[in-house]
């Protein structure tokens, strides 16, 4: 349920904030979620929280410059001190490009792992399709996007050990401030022989966060047009043109592309790559079935991170509990 209030809603504990997300009720039906009047009431503040800060702001304008200005409040409210540091060299290069490439950042053995979690046969989703489900393997399916089950993929211990990784998180830390958490994921096979799809047309990404970045995971070699790469127009994210809640053709960027200079992301498993994906960028409809897994980070909560069943610190494979132990604020959102 939602009900409007002029540009604010309210949201009840049977509405889903995307597709292939579990509602408060079905998770406690489910048996996931914990319930009680408490519970419910952090959870309806939590969710009704989330959404309004991001619709509130969003749908009133997108226009980049205000977006911008009101991101910078943001971080002087969330974190006073760190607004007064320095940028690093790279942080202040990714401000300008909204794109970082990181060689090598992760071991290619976990990210192959993870790969194979993705690819065995289990429950996939479509977040644009909340009918949507296909349950195999695959290459049972010809739908042009399979997603894993979010609850799923946010619990995998070789994604927790991905998210793990120091490295990672210092580069969300240096652009975004130390209250950079992760707020949500997506790991999903792209399938091929589909016209451009959802995601694969020219987008800002308008329903996050004021102050976000997303990291982009590529779960095996991305080299050529064939396998799928992201493509992206850097320093677009401050551009005041094309920010409409929309998809955007090629022929309206044609100019903005050339002047910009738009490119595709090639990478090999173990490269990570950071994206303001506020910027315009699109993934290509690939030849070959492509794997990606992606982050959502950010200073305040996603309007679906209130959706997240919350692990104890005991339930994370052993191996992992130093790492988030140094990182109890990047997980507070995954991991109590
Ligand atoms: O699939 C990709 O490479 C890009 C995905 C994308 O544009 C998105 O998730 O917003």
């Amino acid at each position: 349920m939602t009900i409007q209030f002029g540009r604010a809603h309210f949201l009840g504990l049977d509405a889903a904030p995307e597709g292939g997300i579990k509602t408060y009720r079905a998770q406690v039906a489910e048996g996931t979620r914990r319930d009680g009047p408490l519970r419910r009431l952090q959870y309806l503040i939590k969710a009704n929280y989330a959404f309004n800060y991001i619709w509130w702001f969003k749908t009133r304008s997108n226009d980049p410059a205000r977006i911008a200005r009101l991101g910078r409040l943001e971080k002087r409210l969330l974190q006073p001190l760190a607004s007064t540091r320095a940028m690093t060299e790279r942080a202040a290069e990714f401000a300008n490009s909204d794109f970082h490439f990181a060689s090598a950042m992760l071991d290619t053995a976990l990210v192959s792992r993870f790969a194979e979690d993705l690819y065995k046969p289990q429950r996939y989703n479509d977040p644009y399709r909340s009918n949507f489900e296909h349950v195999g393997s695959p290459e049972q399916s010809d739908s042009p996007f399979l997603y894993m089950e979010p609850q799923a993929l946010l619990e995998n211990a070789n994604f927790l050990e991905i998210c793990a990784s120091q490295a990672m998180i210092d580069f969300c830390r240096e652009v975004l401030g130390p209250r950079a958490a992760l707020s949500w994921a997506w790991s999903w096979i792209s399938q091929p022989g589909h016209m451009p799809y959802q995601n694969q047309k020219w987008h800002r990404d308008v329903v996050e966060p004021l102050n976000f970045l997303r990291i982009f995971v590529p779960l095996q070699a991305i080299g050529s047009r064939e396998d799928g790469p992201t493509e992206l127009i850097p320093g677009t994210s401050q551009m005041r043109e094309f920010y409409a809640m929309r998809r955007f053709s090629d022929q309206e960027l044609e100019q903005t592309k050339v002047a910009k200079g738009a490119g595709v992301v090639f990478a090999e498993p173990g490269d990570v790559y950071f994206v303001n994906t506020f910027a315009l960028h699109r993934g290509t409809p690939p030849g070959n079935r492509r794997a990606i897994l992606t982050l959502l980070v950010s200073l305040s909560p996603s309007h679906r991170t209130p959706s997240i069943r919350k692990l104890r610190l005991r339930e994370v494979p052993e191996r992992l509990r130093p790492m988030i132990r140094a990182n109890r604020s990047f997980f507070r959102h995954l991991i109590r």
